[in-house]
């Protein structure tokens, strides 16, 4: 039986919904955040030595990061389905947009978050101008520029073909998911990027994905 030890509102949500996509068994062990530091409880130490989630059991195995998660979930109960095949280009896409979602899509989306609370967080008042001042450049100097270039790249990506691999659903927009949701919600992609809230749209009327919600719990994520 394969175990998801899942973490509310968290990237572990896209690994129910491709267990959702699949038709594979499937148990949920709930974990929550702390809801002042927002950080996964010690609880998931005892599976993963990083402490994060997703992270899956399966007999003897422990598989964290959602990358490799998916990639060992489709290989062992895809079928072939959703992910194209080998020697493809649409399967050097799928390859590309399985990093590009952790790998280049989320840090700019973390500095976000970690910047916005150093900037609304509390201290001292004669810091705070300082803190926000530094905040403010960080923002406008790194952040918002990569945000802004990667959002334009993903809309015009969604502009030549129905998904990020091709006109095939995939595990990639899984994988894809999340970072959208987060930009969604802090870096600011809305309807000027009607290819994406397209993707949004598409991705959240599909039934595997309501299954999984009801599975995982609320989703809220933190702006
Ligand atoms: N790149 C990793 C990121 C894992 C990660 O940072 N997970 C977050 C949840 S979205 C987490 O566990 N946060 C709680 C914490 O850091 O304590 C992946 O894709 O699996």
């Amino acid at each position: 039986m394969i175990t998801v030890h899942h973490l509310n509102n968290s990237r572990s949500q896209r690994v129910l919904w491709l267990l959702e996509e699949l038709g594979a068994g499937y148990e949920v062990k709930r974990y929550q955040r702390d809801p002042q530091t927002m950080l996964a409880p010690p609880a998931l130490l005892a599976v993963h030595p990083l402490g994060k989630s997703p992270v899956i059991t399966d007999g003897t195995h422990t598989i964290a990061e959602s990358g490799a998660i998916i990639e060992y979930l489709v290989d062992r109960c895809g079928d072939g389905r959703l992910k194209p095949a080998a020697g493809s280009p649409e399967r050097l896409r799928y390859t590309y947009w399985l990093h590009f979602a952790e790998g280049s899509a989320m840090p700019p989306l973390l500095l976000r978050l970690i910047f916005n609370r150093i900037a609304a967080g509390p201290m001292p008042f004669f810091v705070k101008p300082v803190a926000r001042a530094i905040s403010a450049k960080v923002n406008e100097a790194f952040i918002a520029p990569n945000l802004a270039r990667q959002l334009k790249f993903m809309e015009s990506e969604l502009a030549a073909r129905e998904w990020f691999v091709g006109d095939e659903f995939s595990a990639a927009d899984i994988q894809m998911s999340f970072p959208l949701e987060v930009a969604r919600q802090r870096a600011g992609l809305n309807e000027s990027y009607p290819k994406l809230m397209r993707f949004l749209q598409r991705i959240h009327d599909r039934p595997a994905y309501q299954r999984a919600l009801s599975a995982g719990g609320a989703y809220d994520l933190a702006s």
